[in-house]
């Protein structure tokens, strides 16, 4: 079970989203146990390139990057957002400690579930690593982070998580990372690459139906949180990729006209036939997109690690 902050923020925001025009639900709500678990097959399908990619830029430059990270010798905490089960992170995590690095790692995930399952694997593998997991929301840890410790901060926010903000949530979140963060620190970003829409469709349309079932799963999540009654045999998902704004957008649409009862909301929900639901938004970029985020908000790009395809980067952002 979730924590009671999480549960109050799902209910009043399912109200919002489902009262507006065109109707929304927000992409976090994605990851409850069963979220998380239908997300790690996808990121195990051969369609969903993102997570091989960045796995190699990982593995490939994990000398550099961490060489970066300590090149002062000093004792700095390395803070991730969107922490997941750290597949990717113990990569640098590996080479950190490996190379006796002076460090403490704070995970924050949404998912408590994810959270305790990441801190019980690190304590296995690694008993000496000091480790502070924080669950929740990461705009609202984000904000607690500034007093959190006097050390120099390295922040990860890997797995091309900001393709699912939109530009007011991106301008928002780059506000905070630089609010926090003071010269000399370095937040690492994973941003998916514009590429063929063909690579990027499959991606996100996949046959085995796992993009399918992380969809519907919202609703199901609602029938099981919010006491709703949606029969998820009436809705379609559908997925567009706009190479111009290089937007992916995922929608449940409804296949007939039908009223959804929310029970924890007392309300009574009309679907059109065929009315779309916005599930959730995944954006590729450009490296001279992502050159002009890190100046506007007081970064400099150090560098910015590619894989051998170039599908995907790992952007080394040095604040100035
Ligand atoms: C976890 C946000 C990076 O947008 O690619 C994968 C989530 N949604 N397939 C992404 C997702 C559908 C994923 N992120």
């Amino acid at each position: 079970m979730e924590p009671k902050v999480l549960l109050a923020g799902l209910s009043t925001d399912t109200l919002k989203g489902l009262s507006s025009n065109p109707k929304y639900l927000l992409s976090k709500y994605f990851y409850d146990d069963a979220g998380s678990a239908i997300f790690q097959d996808i990121m195990n399908m051969p369609e969903y390139y993102l997570t091989d990619c960045e796995h190699e830029i990982l593995s490939t430059h994990k000398e550099e990057i961490t060489r970066v990270f300590c090149h002062d010798y000093q004792r700095f905490d390395l803070v991730e957002l969107g922490s997941g089960d750290g597949f990717k992170t113990k990569i640098l995590l590996k080479q950190l400690i490996g190379n006796a690095s002076n460090f403490q790692y704070t995970p924050v995930d949404i998912s408590a579930n994810a959270n305790s399952e990441l801190v019980k694997s690190l304590k296995t593998e690694w008993p000496d690593l000091q480790v502070e997991a924080k669950t929740g929301d990461y705009f609202q840890k984000l904000k607690s982070l500034n007093g959190h410790s006097a050390l120099r901060k390295i922040i990860l926010f890997l797995g091309s998580n900001i393709g699912n903000f939109s530009d007011s949530e991106t301008d928002e979140f780059l506000k905070s990372l630089s609010s926090i963060t003071y010269s000399g620190d370095k937040v690492l970003i994973g941003f998916d690459l514009k590429k063929s829409p063909q690579v990027i469709l499959e991606a996100y349309n996949d046959p085995h139906g796992h993009t399918r079932r992380f969809n519907l799963n919202h609703l199901e999540r609602l029938n099981r949180e919010l006491d709703a009654d949606f029969e998820t045999r009436h809705f379609d998902q559908h997925t567009t990729y706009n190479p111009v704004s290089g937007e992916v957008k995922s929608y449940l649409v409804s296949k007939i006209e039908q009223t959804i009862y929310v029970g924890a909301l007392e309300q009574s929900f009309h679907f059109n036939q065929w009315e779309p639901v916005f599930m959730e938004r995944s954006r590729k970029y450009d490296l001279q997109t992502i050159e002009k985020l890190a100046v506007s908000y007081g970064f400099k790009v150090e560098r910015s690690f590619a894989d051998s395809k170039n599908y995907f980067v790992d952007s080394l952002w040095n604040k100035m």
